[in-house]
């Protein structure tokens, strides 16, 4: 049987309730699956040992620090976050490893001096080549010397991004007068720090609140950064940013979809036979690490429990209460073992049996048991995300 009858096979079978997964499966069908396998575990260590370095500066008090706490679903005053509110005393960096990516790392910059300031020397002393991007804070109005950082971060041909903060505090200051309308104080604000950067043309300005990062401009600045870096970069910052709304729970389904892919392929084997009585097998151990991966971006696990309990004063009794998948307990290989006795398998067996003895289809069907399997994990698993955010009250 060629590959072409094999398409025909799938489709009249109609066993994969998801169209994607057909698509997938006969992309995967075309290739050597051995090579495949090969090329996708080399993806995932890739992805596994990606860095990406996020520069954060502007003057001091522009909220800096602040914003790096947010980043990494901290608080004021949790333990091992940026202090907030003090006179900087030092000029050195202050480099955060992310509690959900080892590979990912915020530093919180000195602030942008006010007398004499030179752009060029600050970028030197903070070694700015290590950072894949910067971050300009400004608080009311971006001052001269925010300017001129940005420029030579130009001429460096580093990217950088003007981030407008504190925008909770204007509009609620706005909202107290007659004819309130947040809008209008947005396009105000906006039009305000295009005035005030108007040398750089038109540059994009993101409207943030550190202490609502849900809402505002924080999405659009996350969609300018998927368009800016690499696949392997983006995933990384996507996956380690707290879960502040359902947008957010919708960007990381999507990129897990995605590396859902390289998993499955990583994970066909017809070797080391997961379940018996089938011919397919699935390298457990492939798809219990991606789950976990999945499990941590969606903020499902004890840490991050505990951290957003502590930062929304709630207590981690009552987050997790609300977790009705089969990973509220957590994920681990017995959960894992599981999914392969259920509904999705009885689904590959029936394609099995369709395709009994073609050459390569049996790693087919691993590959299409698994991918169908770890989407159904991801799916599950947002259901439980989104639970979490409304306990939260987020
Ligand atoms: N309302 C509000 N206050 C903020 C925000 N970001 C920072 N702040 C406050 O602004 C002050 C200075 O912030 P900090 O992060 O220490 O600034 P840094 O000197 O640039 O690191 C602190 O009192 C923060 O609580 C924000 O988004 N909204
Ligand atoms: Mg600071």
């Amino acid at each position: 049987m060629s590959a072409a009858s094999y398409e025909t096979t799938i489709d009249e079978a109609n066993i994969y309730e998801a169209p994607e997964i057909v698509t997938e499966v006969k992309k995967y069908v075309k290739t050597n699956p051995a090579e495949s396998t090969a090329k996708a575990k080399k993806q995932l260590d890739q992805m596994d040992n990606v860095t990406l370095n996020i520069a954060i500066t502007g003057e001091s008090g522009a909220g800096k620090s602040t914003f790096v706490n947010a980043l990494r679903g901290l608080a004021d005053g949790d333990e091992g976050a940026a202090d907030t509110g003090v006179t900087e005393t030092t000029m050195k960096p202050i480099r955060y490893g992310h509690p959900n990516m080892p590979g990912v790392y915020i530093w919180d910059l000195p602030g942008v001096g006010t007398s004499n300031f030179k752009a060029r020397n600050y970028l030197k002393d903070v070694h700015f080549d290590t950072f894949d991007f910067f971050i300009i804070i400004g608080s009311i109005r971006f001052k001269e010397n925010d300017i001129k950082l940005a420029k030579e971060i130009k001429k460096m041909k580093k990217m950088f991004y003007f981030v407008r903060s504190k925008i909770d505090h204007d509009i609620q200051a706005e909202a107290r007068k007659k004819n309130f309308n947040e809008a209008q104080v947005l396009s105000k604000i906006r039009l305000s720090c295009r005035e005030n950067l108007v040398e750089f043309g038109n540059p994009k300005v993101f409207l943030i609140s550190a202490l609502d990062m849900g809402k505002y401009d924080f999405p659009r600045l996350l969609s300018c950064l998927k368009e800016n870096l690499s696949d392997y970069k983006w995933s990384a910052l996507i996956h380690s940013l707290p879960v502040f709304s359902t947008g957010m729970i919708e960007k990381k389904t999507e990129e897990l979809n995605k590396t859902s892919i390289a998993a499955a392929a990583a994970a066909a084997t017809t070797a080391g036979l997961a379940v018996p009585g089938f011919s397919v097998g699935c390298e457990i151990g492939i798809m219990h690490k991606y789950l976990q991966t999945a499990h941590v971006s969606f903020g499902l696990d004890n840490n991050s429990i505990q951290r957003l309990a502590e930062r929304v004063n709630k207590s981690e009794g009552d987050l997790k209460s609300v977790m009705k998948s089969r990973f509220a307990g957590g994920v681990n290989r017995a959960v894992v073992a599981n999914m392969l006795r259920t509904k999705g398998m009885m689904a590959a067996k029936a394609v099995e049996i369709i395709l009994i003895g073609v050459p390569a289809i049996a790693m087919g069907v691993a590959f299409a048991t698994t991918l169908q399997l770890l989407r159904q994990g991801i799916r599950e698993m947002a259901e439980d995300a989104k639970a979490v955010l409304a306990a939260a009250d987020l």
